[in-house]
């Protein structure tokens, strides 16, 4: 893979051409429609940032309410939907998406690539999100916040207790803002797993992009039990089923357990991510490379895994078997040893490096100490007697804002002002960022370190005052007005950082003298990232190689000629970053928008109670997303595509790790997380059930009409292992009819099975069997519809020529999708039909 030397015309040229192709069109109709990585990931920092100051605002309201004992700032009922309002804000408004922005932003350029391997998506992902975080605070508008906690516990939240819009505009609002954070994990997991620079090998990746690979995995793990919690509850609120309500055979503990399977691993989702920042900006600032890059990367991974085995500790005071207490409390405190691990290898590297104090580090060493101090009382509510003690006071208000502000917001502020000189081409002032972390620093120690005497003292969470007697009021008076400190403190951060792009000295790239890819971009940053796609030798680039970066700016190199005059990507392998493919990539297009919007009317009508509508934009909403799929990327892609540097790489249609492939890997996990978290909810029931099948509905379990159910499924898997055969053969004459009659099973079973479930459980309304049992059914109906119709869709890009036997990418994916469906169907199917009968 050697360079060829360029003309200056001829590089001249293809820089042009190159900028032609990947910049955003001219005008607001452009912005609507771009998808570039830098304008989406600029734009996930901006409404992060935004939300922040907007749940900023509302802790300011909470904190003037508790500022003396029965203060009138609030009435009740506002302090409780503006405690809501804040932590769900915070949590899924501004924590999960700041961090996939700046992973957008940053990721691709850190891997040496030129964009995120889905850009519609993740355009898509953002107007999920803007539009879902809208939804939530338009309840204001219509006077119906919700008002039930950030974790909306049931029966609080149930049609009886809170009859209102709120929780509904809660359950969709969350939920529409949710799929971005999916799409983002499917985008961010492929983009590190194929398209890394070449030579980039697993152990050569920054810890950023290590950091950001597990927090994707635990994404796609950890959401899917809160999206269907949400579901299930909404529901149980639109249309009467039972699942959490104990007088017919429901649980409201299911609520909690779904909530915090999700919850927990939540703060790792937020925390870890952070780390992956503070992983890149220490050696920078240390001027050495970080000690303990293994040690990392296997903590990072650890706490992935262990995080999903906490979950009961928010848990410890509502009723759980001793045995159970005492090992999640084990498992609490275990958690802090891959923590204290990463904790160590920073300090080891600042400590044998020579340290530079600039104010990215200042924030850095504001997180040293805010976090341990977190952790430490993380520790002590871990121990179960003490959490008794602690449980629902503000001792835990402020371990939670220790940890995640102390975990989250330091780092974060640190990495703004780390990469602010990347992204705007200028320097923030000195004095004014000194300025405001102090007064952040200072604010935020003096608005929570309070909160752990009075919570020690006994003033309860969530209590819109307090009684005289507990004598925590001038406690409270220092938090509220500390806590304005830190208000101004961190708007004065995101003024600087604002005024910056048009005030800031402008800077040379790579002010820090930084060793990672992401500085090697030419300062303005291009659409393109990298004129030529980098080759890479050690894990800290730019330190090994000085001319790198001057190399960036020569077409010389791989992808470095336009000529297919399309986004190109290169695909590298997994685990070895060895050149595999190249990548095209769809440019600007309305479809995102289009669909985001169909999802966001569906989901008004849904809120507004016309049912019937919002089911009527199903339809509009599948056409959008198959004009979408119809064109994306290149269509007639050739089978060879010379990739510069006398490598000739086959298209991603062609190739076996191609994006699409991967994608669809990670789409089933999520999905498969969310159709486990549905079985757990079956069997959590019936744990807890009485009787079950409840008496009343003792008919015999394996109808007629199940067993055609069955039957068809297995029909369909069979055709479509055939029609698969024939097709990589390039027997067409067998490969349609087989294929066509795989689809028309798929269908009758959509038609036989709805019937047969009817039979079993005619009201779902009964009994919590019924209503799991008939979302059991109509999960698996949904997925095999939603199969079959992916798979019309590649028969008629088969038929238009777009897919044959050597470019089989979307019959490949099509075809994992529908057998993936089908094994989750005939799961779906012993669950309701067979373990009834096998347990008697
Ligand atoms: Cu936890």
């Amino acid at each position: 893979m050697n360079p060829v030397v360029i003309d200056a015309k001829e590089n001249a040229r293809r820089l042009a051409e190159l900028d032609r192709i990947w910049c955003n069109e001219p005008g607001l109709v452009g912005q609507l429609r771009a998808v570039n990585h830098g304008t989406v990931g600029l734009r996930f920092i901006a409404a992060g940032f935004a939300f922040l100051l907007v749940g900023g605002l509302l802790a300011m309201f909470i904190r003037l309410q508790l500022a003396w004992f029965d203060a009138e700032v609030l009435d009740p009922q506002r302090f409780n939907q503006f405690v809501t309002l804040h932590g769900t804000t915070m949590m899924f408004l501004f924590a999960v998406p700041i961090m996939e922005g700046f992973a957008m932003y940053l990721l691709p350029k850190m891997i040496g690539a030129r964009d995120l391997p889905f850009p519609r998506m993740s355009a898509f992902g953002w107007w999920c999100y803007l539009f879902g975080g809208l939804f939530l605070y338009s309840s204001l508008l219509f006077d119906a916040a919700p008002d039930g906690g950030w974790f909306m516990y049931v029966p609080l939240t149930d049609a009886t207790f809170s009859p209102g819009k709120g929780p509904d505009f809660w359950l969709i609002g969350v939920t529409f803002a949710e799929i971005a954070a999916v799409t983002a994990a499917v985008e961010l997991i492929v983009a590190v797993l194929v398209t890394r620079a070449p030579g980039m090998d697993i152990r050569r990746m920054p810890l950023f992009a290590w950091a950001i690979l597990v927090t994707a995995f635990m994404i796609a793990f950890g959401f899917p039990p809160l999206i269907l919690a949400s579901i299930l509850l909404e529901i149980q609120r639109a249309f009467g089923f039972v699942f959490f309500d104990p007088a017919l055979g429901g649980d409201p503990l299911l609520w909690q357990h779904l909530f915090w399977l999700f919850g927990h691993p939540e703060v790792y989702i937020i925390f870890l991510p952070a780390a992956g920042v503070v992983s890149m900006v220490v050696p920078t600032f240390a001027r050495r490379p970080i000690i303990g890059y293994t040690w990392i990367v296997l903590a990072l991974v650890a706490t992935g895994f262990l995080s999903f085995g906490l979950w009961v500790h928010h848990m410890f005071a509502v009723g759980i078997p001793l045995l159970a207490l005492a090992f999640f409390s084990a498992a609490s405190m275990a958690v802090a040893i891959p923590t204290a691990i990463q904790v160590f290898a920073w300090i080891a590297t600042l400590w044998s490096g020579r340290p530079w104090l600039r104010v990215p580090m200042l924030h850095i060493f504001g997180f040293f100490v805010v976090f341990v101090l977190g952790g430490l009382t993380g520790v002590m509510l871990a121990f179960v007697p003490f959490d008794w003690q602690a449980h629902d006071t503000h001792f835990v208000v402020a371990h939670l804002h220790y940890v995640l502000i102390g975990g989250m917001m330091f780092p974060l502020f640190a990495g703004l002002y780390y990469w602010l000189p990347l992204a705007s081409g200028r320097m923030p002032s000195e004095s004014t960022s000194r300025t405001a972390f102090w007064l952040v620093f200072i604010g935020f120690n003096l608005t929570f370190l309070p909160m752990h005497l009075t919570g020690l003292l006994g003033m309860p969470r969530r209590a819109y005052t307090y009684p005289e007697e507990l004598g925590v009021q001038w406690l409270n008076l220092l938090s509220t007005a500390a806590g304005f400190v830190l208000a101004v403190g961190i708007i004065a951060i995101l003024v600087d950082a604002a005024l910056c792009f048009v005030h800031g000295r402008r800077g040379r790239g790579n002010p820090w003298r930084a060793g990672t890819l992401e500085w090697a971009v030419p300062c303005p940053v291009p659409n393109y990232n990298f004129a030529s796609i980098p080759v890479v030798g050690a894990r800290y680039p730019l330190w090994h190689d000085r001319n790198l970066a001057a190399r960036t700016v020569d077409t010389g190199g791989l992808l470095g000629d336009p000529r297919s005059g399309r986004r190109e990507l290169l695909g590298t392998g997994p685990v070895s970053a060895k050149p595999e493919q190249v990548v095209f990539l769809s440019s600007s297009s309305w479809w995102p928008l289009v669909c985001a919007m169909l999802i966001a009317s569906m989901l008004a009508f849904f809120i507004a109670g016309y049912y019937l509508l919002s089911a009527a934009c199903l339809l509009p909403l599948a056409g959008g997303f198959l004009a979408w799929m119809w064109t994306t990327g290149h269509r007639h892609a050739p089978l060879r595509v010379d990739a510069g540097s006398g490598l000739s790489l086959p298209p991603q249609s062609a190739s076996r790790n191609a994006p699409g492939w991967w994608a669809v890997v990670i789409t089933m996990l999520i999905d498969g997380s969310l159709f486990a978290s549905l079985v757990f909810a079956y069997f959590y029931l019936w744990l807890g059930a009485g009787a079950w099948p409840p008496a009343g509905t003792g008919d015999p379990r394996l109808t007629w009409g199940s067993l055609a159910a069955l039957a068809l499924l297995a029909a369909c898997w069979a055709c479509s292992h055939f029609a698969g055969r024939a097709f990589l053969g390039g027997r067409r004459a067998r490969h349609v009819p087989l294929a066509a009659f795989a689809i028309a099973t798929a269908c009758a079973y959509l038609l036989v099975y709805p019937s047969a479930v009817t039979g079993l459980v005619a009201v779902p309304q009964a009994h919590a069997y019924a209503s799991v049992v008939w979302i059991l059914a109509g999960f698996a109906v949904v997925h095999v519809a939603i199969a079959a119709l992916i798979c019309g869709f590649v028969l008629a890009r088969v038929a238009c020529g777009h897919v044959d036997g050597a470019r089989p990418l979307e019959w490949r994916v099509a075809l994992a999708f529908l057998r993936y469906t089908l094994v989750q169907a005939a799961i779906a199917w012993a669950v309701v039909h067979l373990f009834p009968v096998v347990q008697g």
